[in-house]
């Protein structure tokens, strides 16, 4: 609150200033004085104030760096998180000096070249070597920094063949949270279709589809094995959503009507990230990095990675898509469904063999 109101003193003090410079300004308009023109003294002045606020440009910069230096990300946690951290770390070691230098030049110039009226500028009207200078040397810098990230783009999203040893998950977004979806025993997700979304089918899933039966949807957290291959597969509800896991450096868009896919390679549980980070209560994180609506906020999931024997008990203990069904049916004493979903889930041999 007070913060509000010394940014409103702030607001209105700068109104009032500007008022009070038009109403000067009229005044000596009025008096048939030429329009304002700064003497060489003011241009002096102004021309001082260059390298006054260089310093305090890079000073603030500095100072950010030493006070919030330690909100980065901690070293990645999968397999091809260190290959994003050296290209992002090359980007900055090209771009860093050129904006140290760019900065220095544009306000060195404004203070050596003020105003000064026993001078005279060059004029010059054109020079190949300057135009071809500086379009070729950015085009080379900017060429070699995108196709070095193209080619760690394409090795990253290269989707895992059948033939591969990878656990595959779902991630279903929707306006406000996250379901994770696995694909049970016989490794195949079941069919979804939106128009089978109604009341507790909240992913669509086509019960129809004997895949889906032992397909298993989680909420809240989910869990990864570590050094495994994971093949996730997006999809969204209603608008667009980004599954967002920055411990990992992955990111991936969650679009309405398709499905896209991300891979990575979880490398430190939970755990031993704890270990790392000095931070005992650390967790990863699935977050939504679109904003997407007014709970935009709140839209994360847990993410523990544990050893396999752990991820294997953990996923034995979840219930199955089907007896999820069934239980809500019961609890909300629905009886029938609409033709669509109502399959052979309610009666039927297929019940008796779920746990
Ligand atoms: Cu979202």
């Amino acid at each position: 609150m007070t913060e509000l109101l010394i940014l409103l003193g702030v607001v209105l003090g700068i109104i009032a200033i500007s008022k009070v410079v038009s109403v000067l300004e009229m005044v000596s308009t009025a008096k048939g004085e030429n329009s304002y023109m700064p003497n060489a003294k003011e241009n002096r002045f102004q021309a001082r104030l260059m390298p006054v606020f260089l310093i305090a440009y890079f000073g603030f910069i500095i100072w950010q760096l030493v006070v919030w230096g330690d909100r980065m990300l901690p070293e990645a946690a999968s397999e091809h998180g260190a290959v994003v951290d050296e290209l992002m770390n090359i980007t900055w070691i090209v771009i860093t000096p050129v904006f140290v230098i760019t900065h220095i030049l544009l306000f060195y110039f404004a203070w050596k070249y003020a105003y000064d009226k026993n001078r005279k500028a060059t004029y010059f009207s054109h020079s190949n070597k300057l135009e071809v200078l500086w379009t070729a040397i950015p085009a080379i810098v900017l060429l070699v920094l995108i196709l070095y990230g193209l080619s760690i783009w394409n090795e990253i999203t290269t989707p895992l063949t059948a033939e591969d040893d990878k656990i595959e998950i779902e991630l279903y977004a929707r306006q406000f949270d996250w379901t994770a979806r696995y694909s049970g025993e016989d490794g195949k997700f079941g069919k979804a279709n939106v128009r089978l979304i109604e009341g507790i089918n909240m992913l669509g899933i086509d019960s129809t589809d004997e895949n889906a039966w032992d397909d298993k949807y989680v909420k809240a957290e989910f869990y990864l094995p570590v050094d495994k291959d994971i093949q996730f597969y997006f999809r969204a509800q209603d608008v667009i959503h980004s599954a967002f896991m920055p411990h990992f450096r992955a990111q991936m868009n969650c679009v309405p009507g398709m499905t896209t896919r991300f891979k990575f390679k979880p490398i430190k549980t939970t755990e031993e990230m704890r270990v790392i980070t000095g931070n005992p209560e650390f967790e990863y994180y699935l977050l939504c990095n679109k904003i997407c609506g007014a709970a935009h906020y709140n839209m994360k999931m847990e993410i523990k990675v544990v050893s396999q024997e752990d991820y294997d008990t953990w996923l034995s203990e979840q219930k199955v898509f089907l007896a999820v069904e069934e239980n809500m049916m019961k609890n909300q004493g629905i009886e029938t469904q609409s033709d669509s979903i109502q399959p052979k889930v309610l009666e039927g041999t297929q019940l008796s063999t779920l746990n």
